[in-house]
């Protein structure tokens, strides 16, 4: 092994060591010990302030709203915080006489039990898989169904993974089509779980049930199963709480930007900051990452076979529509409304779970750059945001054991928008 000189040999073998240790230390994941997850709601001005000036000294990790810049008076907002500071902050919110309630006491603990078992190997529907998993999964299952299930890459991420689309429908004649995405927040993992299970379904219903056979007969699904691989790998990898995009920003450390905040759609103003810092940074311009670049300029190039866009997020059990960059009312205000109604009626039918709906701007916060607000107003008009379970037990940390009731419901909302674009578009 050592032909050299004796002493670069070693210097060689050091490196090779350093190396290695540096990767395996970088390879752990981050811990959240003892952090914690807390549920305020500011009932005036002065608890806003003090939630924004305990913001600014240390950092709070905002779940729901996404930021501290928007918070509102009267509003549930959750937020993690770091178990260094947590006593403190719980007793300088307890004194000011703000309503609050400890969500996750440990989200370590939580992060440890979100697996049903420890063993992890192969691809199943009912647990999460990493993206690898996912990977193997998009070509297996097109293989397998030539005549339902096809895969296409749409796009390459900032780190140079492919972005896959599965065009899921019986071929033949050219149909309609619904556009559906899942994973455009890297942390919020029960969403690639339910764009795998639609497919299974699809697959497994062809023949079968009536209706769904009726669907795929007569249009096409677009599925996308993860939209930011970059930040998906990573939430795997090294930070369960990661949402971003993974790519570098000039000038700063900080990495990423939030892909809901990358669209054409008021690009850059409510709800969405220039600092690259944020979790809700909106990037150098729209479209700046290749993920958004990807999506944006596959809808464009079949704008007139798409009639309806469902992007699925976490957490929040919420059906959303446009507009959420502006309160200015949609053109097709009472269409989606009623359409929203119908849907989560449909989806509560299931397991009781109750979902909010409504306009994304009233119903959730305003903000700016969101991909459905885009997909409207380029001439989708079946525009939604799904918020999928749950209402903050868990948050993003959503356990794997409710996987199967999550897609359950979640396909009744998706099937009944689906019934009403195949009749109405
Ligand atoms: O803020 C978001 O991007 C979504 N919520 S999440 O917690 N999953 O990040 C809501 C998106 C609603 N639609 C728009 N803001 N356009
Ligand atoms: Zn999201
Ligand atoms: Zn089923």
């Amino acid at each position: 092994m050592c032909s050299q000189q004796l002493i670069s040999c070693f210097a060689n073998m050091w490196t090779l060591l350093l190396i290695t240790c540096v990767a395996a230390v970088s390879a752990e994941p981050l811990t959240y010990y003892g952090d914690k997850v807390f549920r305020v709601v500011p009932q005036t001005i002065e608890h806003v302030e003090l939630l924004k000036s305990i913001a600014s000294l240390t950092k709070l990790d905002f779940w729901v709203p996404d930021s501290v810049s928007l918070l509102e008076q009267g509003k549930a907002a959750d937020f993690r915080v770091g178990y260094d500071n947590a006593f403190d902050i719980q007793a300088l919110i307890s004194h000011s006489g703000m309503p609050f309630e400890v969500m996750i006491d440990d989200v370590q603990m939580v992060i440890e039990n979100q697996f049903t078992s420890k063993v992890r190997s192969g691809h199943s529907y009912e647990k999460y898989n990493d993206i690898e998993t996912i990977y193997a999964w998009t070509a297996n299952i097109a293989a397998e169904n030539p005549e339902l299930v096809s895969r296409s890459q749409i796009g390459t991420s900032y780190e140079g993974r492919p972005i896959y689309l599965l065009k899921v429908g019986k071929t033949g004649a050219s149909k309609n089509a619904i556009f559906i995405d899942c994973g455009f927040h890297a942390r919020e993992w029960v969403t690639p779980a339910f764009c795998q299970w639609f497919v299974k379904e699809a697959v497994n219903s062809y023949g079968s049930d009536p209706q769904f056979t009726n669907l795929l007969d007569t249009l096409d699904f677009y599925v996308l199963p993860v939209l930011n691989v970059d930040g998906y790998a990573y939430s795997w990898t090294n930070d369960r709480m990661w949402r971003k995009t993974r790519s570098l920003n000039k000038n700063t450390n900080c990495i990423g930007t939030d892909p809901n905040r990358n669209f054409d759609a008021g690009w850059g103003t409510n709800g969405a900051t220039s600092s690259p810092c944020s979790e809700v940074y909106s990037g150098t311009t729209f479209e700046s990452e290749s993920e958004t670049r990807a999506l944006g300029d596959f809808i464009r190039s079949n704008l007139s076979s798409i009639k309806a866009y469902l992007t699925i997020h976490s957490y929040s059990q919420m059906l959303l529509f446009p507009y959420s960059y502006t309160n200015k009312q949609a053109k097709d205000y009472y269409e989606l409304l009623a359409l929203s109604e119908g849907a989560v009626n449909t989806l509560s039918s299931l397991y009781g779970t109750i979902y909010t709906y409504g306009p994304g701007g009233k119903t959730i916060y305003l903000s700016s750059g969101g991909s459905d607000d885009w997909a409207y107003d380029t001439g989708i008009k079946y525009s939604f945001t799904f918020e999928l379970r749950d209402t903050g037990k868990y948050g993003f940390i959503l356990p794997e054991s409710e996987i199967v009731e999550t897609c359950e419901e979640t396909m009744l909302a998706v099937k009944y928008i689906a019934n009403h674009v195949l009749n109405n578009a």
